[in-house]
This record gives structure tokens, sequence and C-alpha cells, in this order.
């Protein structure tokens, strides 16, 4: 992921063009995953460092080692950090860059679901567990078998299944990945040929394994047809999220070098989901995450910038702004900075 040039942007202008401050300023946050479970806000963020490597096209800079889980009582709460939920060097299978988690409950456990590279440099998905939402989380011993690439996003239909969303291109490897296999001579497709699509499957009853072979998601075009990949405003690059609203499955997603949220509606937790716009305008820094999360009634978007650590792409905030649907279902687009 190549670093965006920031010597145009004045900070103290763009702090007060915010529409929300950061959640969090003692340590630095990103990719939050929030859920509210037993009536409390928790957020699942990544826990971004300085490891002192440099920028690259397969992110090696962001070279995260634990995660901290946030709790907050209410919407306009502070959000509270409940310490260390799970370090890298307590993982058995995992070497290395703890990317975006997420998070589910069920039956009174908590899973905390992690991306990270094995010794050989491939990208894994693993699971830990813990009786309290905020951890300490003990990990399985392996990562989830025939799991791949990054981003893993759970979400809890209204039937009780949980599906797991997964994927994210170039430094997240699944342009390397055809039917659910790893080719080191795959790459991203062609721009003429359909785009990659995240991938879906299905979580077993207790929650620690694939229930089904993973899916590849359809994202379609207004016309039916799949997007493609040369349409970089539109294509799935990665942070996949789910969420239901009025009866429909929307699903959201980061397009990466272009640096929007947008989003896809389908009547399916598989899809095919058909593109509808962008949720959120590129922020400060080059990655933008996002999940959406009901609290009381009212919809939020959790997402990220780089505004506190002054442009710093692997320096990144979490923040939170309510989202706004029109009578037809479609989301408002916003803008992160008031002009
Ligand atoms: O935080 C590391 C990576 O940056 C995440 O896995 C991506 O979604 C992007 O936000």
């Amino acid at each position: 992921m190549p670093e965006e040039s920031i010597e145009h942007i004045d900070f103290k202008e763009l702090e007060q063009n915010a529409i929300s401050q950061p959640l969090v300023s003692h340590i630095y946050t990103a990719d939050p995953s929030a859920h509210v479970f037993n009536g409390k806000v928790y957020i699942y963020p990544s826990h971004d460092i300085d490891a002192g490597i440099a920028f690259n096209d397969n992110g090696d800079h962001f070279g995260m080692e634990d995660y901290h889980v946030f709790s907050m009582d209410s919407i306009t709460s502070e959000a509270k950090d409940n310490g260390l939920a799970l370090h890298v060097k307590d993982v058995p299978w995992a070497e290395r860059q703890m990317w975006a988690p997420d998070a589910a409950h069920k039956n009174g456990k908590y899973y905390l679901y992690f991306p990270a590279k094995r010794t050989n440099g491939i990208f894994q998905i693993g699971v830990a567990i813990s009786d309290s939402p905020t951890g300490p989380f003990i990990p399985e011993k392996e990562a989830i078998k025939g799991s791949y690439s990054i981003d893993p996003a759970v979400f809890e239909d209204e039937d009780g299944k949980y599906y797991m969303y997964f994927g994210g291109i170039w430094g997240g490897q699944l342009q390397k990945y055809r039917n659910n296999k790893y080719a080191e001579k795959n790459e991203e497709p062609k721009d003429y040929q359909s785009a990659l699509g995240p991938i879906v499957a299905r979580l077993s009853d207790d929650m620690k394994e694939f229930d089904e072979e993973p899916r590849e998601i359809k994202i379609l075009d207004e016309n039916g047809h799949e997007i493609l990949a040369g349409d970089h405003e539109r294509r799935f690059f990665e942070g996949p999220w789910l969420h239901k609203y009025k009866g429909k499955y929307y699903f959201s997603y980061s397009t990466g070098d272009t640096h929007y949220i947008c989003y896809a509606i389908g009547d399916s937790p598989y899809g095919p989901f058909t593109y509808q716009g962008i949720i959120l305008e590129p922020v400060v820094g080059w990655t933008t995450h996002h999940s959406i999360c009901k609290v009381d009634e009212k919809w939020y978007l959790f997402y990220h910038d780089s505004s506190l650590s002054k442009g710093i792409t692997h320096l990144r905030s979490i923040k939170v702004t309510e989202i706004n649907y029109n009578e037809d279902g479609t989301i408002q687009t916003i803008n992160p900075y008031k002009n």
C-alpha cells in the first residue's frame, strides 16, 4: 500500500472540519468492528504501532502485534480500553501482522476472529475464545481450516446462523487464490475480467470452523453484470462487512486504491449483491475500513482515519458517526470532513 502525499494537508483545519473526533487517543487504533453485546457497545479494532518497517505495497508496515477491546456504556460515552486481549506471541500458528479483527457472541462465549501471517508469510484467520467480551481470549492451536486472506467479519442472521466474510487483495493475498486454492502464479484478473469477489462461509455450531466450503460472492452492477477488475471505484478490495436493514442484506467494503467505503444490496447472506453507491468518502490515510452497527434504534458507521498522527497511514484512530437511510433503503453518503 503506497503512502499518499500529505504535504498539502492543513491538519488544524482538517481537525476542525472533521465530523467526528478519535474515540481513542492514548494509542493508535484502526479497522473498528463494533457490536452491541448485552446492551453495551464493544469495539474490536486493530492496534496500530510503528514497527519500523518501510512502506510497501504488501502492507508490511502494518506490523501490529496485539489487540485491545474497547467498551462504551452508550454511543456518546468514553471508549474504555480494557487492556491486552490477545498477543501474537500467544498464538501458536501465527508469527506477525495481527490485522483487522472481528468478534461474535454465542451462548455466553465470545469469539475473537483475527488474521495473521504464519512463518511462511501466508495469511490465515484464527479464532480465540473468552467468557468475557473484553477478553483475555484464548487462541485455538491452529488457524481455521480452509481460511485464507484477511479481514474476517462475522454476521449473525436472524435465524441464529453465523457467516464469516473475508478477503482482501494486494497485501491481503486474495489474488493468489482461485476456488479456495493458493497458487503463487495467480494474480488479479485483467481489467476487462470480473473482479475477484470477497469470500463467505457459514460457521460451525461451535464457531471454531467453517461449516461449508467457502464461496466467492458476486457484486453486480445496475445491469446485473459482475463488476470488472478494472473498475477500481466499485470493485471489492478489502474490509467486508454485512448488516441487515429492513429484511435486506447490505454488503459493504473498501475499494482500496480509490479509498471509498461503498455498499451493495442483496436478498441472501451469500449474495449476489447489487452495487448501490458510496457510504464514506475518502479519509486521511491510505486505508479506509469500517463496520456498521445499530445502537438504540440508530445506525452508526465506525471507521478510522490518520488525522491524529498527521497523516501517517499505519497510525490510525477509530471514529464513529451516525448513518442515515433514505426512504428507498439507500444510504446517504458521508463526507468525513465538512467543507
Ligand atoms: O489494518 C491492516 C489492514 O489495513 C486491514 O486489514 C485492512 O482492511 C486495512 O485497513
